[in-house]
């Protein structure tokens, strides 16, 4: 065994309950406790990711690594599968004390890529044998991987929508090998987030041609996953720009149009990151909401915004509010399936301290733990579902029924009105009482 690098946390991160004063204790998330008919740890499936947590020191575009993570760095250079080992013993160590049943990598969070693809797939290839001893040690599990195919030079200018075929090559090759070790990791998602899939000018871009590409793109991942047995879903995680200045999987409704373009909608879901939706202009509300309509919810990347910021800081969810809300439409919707909620979150600059991360986490867990009791209790009491109800309650009329089962032309709409067919009524959206009653939720979920 590696010597311990967390050596401040104790083995197991407790629950002390609501009037807990440690910080190294969970307030609010009791994995074993029933909530509506579930524990919270099957409610939320939560993740810890490998990217920020595990595969950055703390570098951003204006200074250099503040945070201590010695796999990084010189011994990167000097031993570069030794640096990922120690690495990946570190992120299991964190997540066996946390006490997280999941975690989601990209696959170079795991092993650095080598001099050529074939050494790329040989190093991911040793690293994923190891993390499979991880995972059977610890009875940890793999929420979802993913490629990352934004990083290298080659894909400047996109994977997939790349004007070169041989970048879209390379990307399917990449895909396919990080597709197949999720699968023997036993992978309950496979992620496509696509960061560089998009444009930067569109004086150089034909948006026909890349959409075409991406489409393709995503086809071939999907046969893949049914050549191979993948039992889990495929994820689109939607994200209006950054780093591309527009990037074609905007949102929600801009992936459902895509899928449906190109017949997909029965096969891949999306993946929901709380900032993702801020950025497009969207609530997380929002989002989650469009999802369950279009019925294309999967999974969610838990993190927050900053109102005054307008990019990508995934910092830890600290709004009970805001997620709660969310949950409400995935618990309305029956609730999680083989989606999770990831923190794909990263500590500040600042937060030096090994036991940062920790308490970053305990933060996030705890919020989202308070959110669900709201949100279940929300469920549980109806009243919000009943009011919604009610206010279509004018279509369960026989009339208004047959218009909607296409039964009525617009002039025959028409001649109803003429004919002296009754002026509406209008009645109250009760906003401001429903607003009140949510904050009542909030204010008293123990
Ligand atoms: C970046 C994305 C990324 C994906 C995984 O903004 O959130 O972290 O979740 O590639
Ligand atoms: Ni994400
Ligand atoms: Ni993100």
């Amino acid at each position: 065994m590696p010597e311990p690098f967390f050596t401040e946390v104790p083995e197991h991160i407790p629950y002390g309950g609501p009037d807990a004063d440690d910080a190294l204790a969970f307030r609010w998330y009791d994995a074993d406790r029933v909530v509506s008919g579930r524990t919270m740890a099957e409610h939320l499936r939560p993740a810890v990711c490998l990217w920020h947590s595990f595969a950055w020191d703390g570098s951003d575009p204006f200074g250099q690594a503040t945070l201590d993570r010695p796999w990084l760095g010189q011994p990167a250079v000097a031993d570069p599968m030794g640096a990922a080992r120690g690495r990946l013993a570190a992120a299991f160590e964190f997540l066996e004390k946390l006490g997280t049943p999941f975690f989601c990598f990209h696959d170079r969070d795991l092993a650095p890529e080598g001099a050529d693809f074939a050494e790329s797939c040989a190093r991911l290839d040793a690293l994923v044998d190891e993390t499979a001893e991880h995972l059977t040690r610890t009875g940890i599990g793999l929420l979802w991987g993913t490629a990352n195919l934004f990083s290298h030079p080659r894909y400047a200018a996109g994977a997939a929508t790349n004007p070169d075929p041989e970048v879209f090559a390379y990307a399917a090759a990449q895909v396919c090998h990080c597709l197949e070790a999720t699968h023997r990791l036993g992978g309950a998602n496979y992620v496509l987030w696509g960061g560089r899939e998009g444009y930067e000018t569109l004086l150089n871009t034909d948006l026909r041609r890349e959409l075409d590409q991406l489409g393709r793109f995503l086809t071939l991942v999907v046969e893949h996953k049914h050549r191979i047995g993948f039992p889990g879903t495929i994820l689109v995680e939607p994200k209006p720009f950054e780093p591309t200045k527009h990037q074609y999987d905007f949102d929600v409704a801009a992936v459902y149009a895509f899928l449906q373009r190109f017949d997909l909608v029965d096969e891949v879901k999306v993946n929901i990151e709380v900032n993702h939706a801020t950025l497009a202009g969207h609530d997380f509300h929002h989002e989650i909401a469009y999802a369950m309509a279009a019925g294309i919810f999967g999974s969610v990347d838990a993190n927050a915004g900053d109102d005054r910021l307008g990019w990508d800081v995934d910092r830890f969810p600290g709004s009970v509010e805001q997620l709660s809300l969310g949950l409400y439409e995935i618990l309305r919707g029956g609730g999680l399936t083989t989606g999770g909620f990831n923190f794909d979150a990263k500590l500040r600059r600042q937060s030096i301290d090994r036991t940062d991360l920790f308490r970053a986490h305990i933060a996030g867990l705890d919020t989202l733990a308070r959110s669900l009791l709201v949100a279940a209790a929300m469920v549980e009491d109806g009243s919000l579902e009943r009011r919604r109800t009610e206010r279509y309650v004018g279509w369960d009329g026989e009339e208004a029924r047959s218009w909607f089962a296409g039964n009525a032309s617009l002039a025959e709409l028409h001649r109803r009105a003429l004919d002296g067919g009754p002026e509406p009524e209008p009645v109250s959206g009760r906003q401001e009482e429903l607003e009140h009653l949510v904050a009542r939720f909030v204010e008293r979920a123990r």
